[in-house]
């Protein structure tokens, strides 16, 4: 089937043209109505005038109605030209509208919906011109994801999502039934990805996991998408962190080729990746924290509170022009049994924490390759290798030095368009009380 899309309307002034849209407003004014239509495309400008069997037929018309507009393509009068929209110069002079489907909406769509009532009617919503740019931004970060790596020689893998275990040790994990057995959804693609370096080196996954993490935060989601790699024979963290900014830059090459409209509408700020990434050892950012930027209580935690991630973030952007700041060297008490202890500097880790416009988007770092390592990673951490026989096989069977990343695709959502809650970035955001609409307490 051959459409004409509404974008291409103003090469066909004069001409005689049929579009399939949505009606976006409607105005009846006495013997004339102005309409714009909306399709995926863009909007356009329709008219009736001087027709009373056209405006007759036209008289329910209402916001989001489905519509097959017939009509000629006029120049619009000067006086009218919007030369910053698409289409601006042109209007649809119309001649037949045949309905395809009546719709009856809730409420005039507008900027400020409170959450709830956002996401109380999410198929609605999720129409408005914020919410289409927010999830065509969304879809480009993944498209910059997948073409970056793919670029560089890595095999996108499918992950499972039911697992036996829990994927990293932790606690946050949702327990389904199984048949006869229990299983668990997936927090991560971890142990697969990691398996799957023992197969092609390099790959990445997109998929969800799901967290079952009773707080509810700006930065929390029950379920979100994960974008993870997993790269094989590599030196240490560094290169795996080098491997992140260049992802990171092919996302925002592909945004700027692909999203600049939706960006600009969303007002987003340009995205600083300078050609050294600042990095820092969780020690030196803690003594920063506290000599230079006024923190208290940061030097000797195992962690960063989130004030401390915005303070360094600040400080990146003001001071070293950059948007993306390394944190490197976690306590081995703080991250997962995987992950490689630095061999000159006991009780940290080789990980990383990349932290971007204030919140942590990324964890990853090099992995325990070697399989009595490995094993001595779980029991540190009170688990059962023979819990993990499955995984540990890929240990025996010839396992390069490797490491990777998780990345959070709303949390970068929402902070390459500076959105306030995270759940703004989640099409179907899952929440303690809500999957879809409310749940029973
Ligand atoms: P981690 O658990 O730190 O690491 O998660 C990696 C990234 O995923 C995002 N994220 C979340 N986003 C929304 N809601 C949540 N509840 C949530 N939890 C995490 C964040 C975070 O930085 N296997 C490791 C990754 C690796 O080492 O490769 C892991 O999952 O952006």
């Amino acid at each position: 089937m051959r459409r004409t899309m509404i974008k291409n309307l103003s090469e066909k002034k004069g001409q005689e043209v049929k579009i399939k849209c949505w009606v976006d407003t409607v105005r009846f004014q006495g013997k004339m109505a102005f309409f714009d239509f909306r399709d995926v495309s863009g909007k356009v400008q329709g008219i009736i005038f001087g027709k009373p069997e056209v405006l007759e037929s036209a008289k329910d018309l209402r916001n989001e109605w489905v519509v097959e507009v017939s009509g000629v393509i006029n120049q619009r009068p000067e006086k009218n030209i919007n030369k910053d929209i698409v289409n601006g110069d042109v209007e649809i002079e119309i001649t037949n509208i045949e309905i395809l489907n009546k719709a009856e909406i809730p409420f005039e769509l507008n900027e400020d919906l409170n959450l709830d009532v956002s996401l109380d009617n999410r198929p609605y919503v999720l129409k408005s011109d914020k919410n289409r740019a927010i999830f065509k931004v969304q879809a480009e970060i993944v498209k910059g994801f997948r073409n970056t790596l793919n670029s560089f020689g890595f095999t996108e893998f499918q992950a499972p999502k039911i697992v036996g275990g829990d994927a990293e040790g932790g606690a946050e994990v949702y327990n389904v039934e199984y048949f006869k057995n229990s299983a668990s959804l997936a927090t991560s693609p971890q142990l697969y990805k990691q398996i799957m370096v023992g197969v092609f080196e390099r790959v990445f996954a997109v998929g969800n996991v799901f967290r079952a993490e009773k707080h509810s935060t700006s930065r929390h989601l029950n379920e979100y998408s994960s974008l993870d790699f997993e790269m094989g024979f590599i030196k240490d963290h560094a290169d795996v962190m080098d491997m992140f900014a260049d992802v990171m830059r092919g996302i925002k090459k592909n945004l700027e080729e692909n999203a600049k409209a939706e960006l600009d509408f969303l007002k987003a700020e340009e995205i600083l990746i300078p050609d050294e990434i600042p990095t820092m050892k969780l020690s030196e950012a803690q003594v920063l924290l506290e000599e230079k930027l006024g923190a208290e209580n940061a030097i000797g935690e195992p962690d960063l509170e989130p004030e401390h991630e915005r303070m360094l973030c600040d400080y990146a952007k003001k001071e070293l022009n950059s948007d993306l700041i390394f944190i490197t060297h976690y306590p081995v008490s703080k991250r997962p049994f995987y992950t490689y202890e630095d061999e000159n500097d006991k009780g940290f880790t080789k990980s990383f924490d990349a932290l971007f416009k204030g919140v942590e988007i990324v964890s990853g770092g090099q992995r325990r390759h070697d399989y009595d390592d490995l094993v001595e990673g779980m029991k540190m951490k009170g688990l059962n290798p023979d819990d993990f026989k499955f995984y540990l096989q890929a240990f025996k069977t010839g396992m390069p030095p490797h490491g990777g990343i998780g990345l959070g695709l709303e949390r970068i959502t929402q902070k390459i368009l500076g959105l306030k809650n995270v759940k703004e970035a989640a099409l179907f955001p899952r929440e303690i009380n809500r999957i879809d609409t409310l749940l029973n307490e």
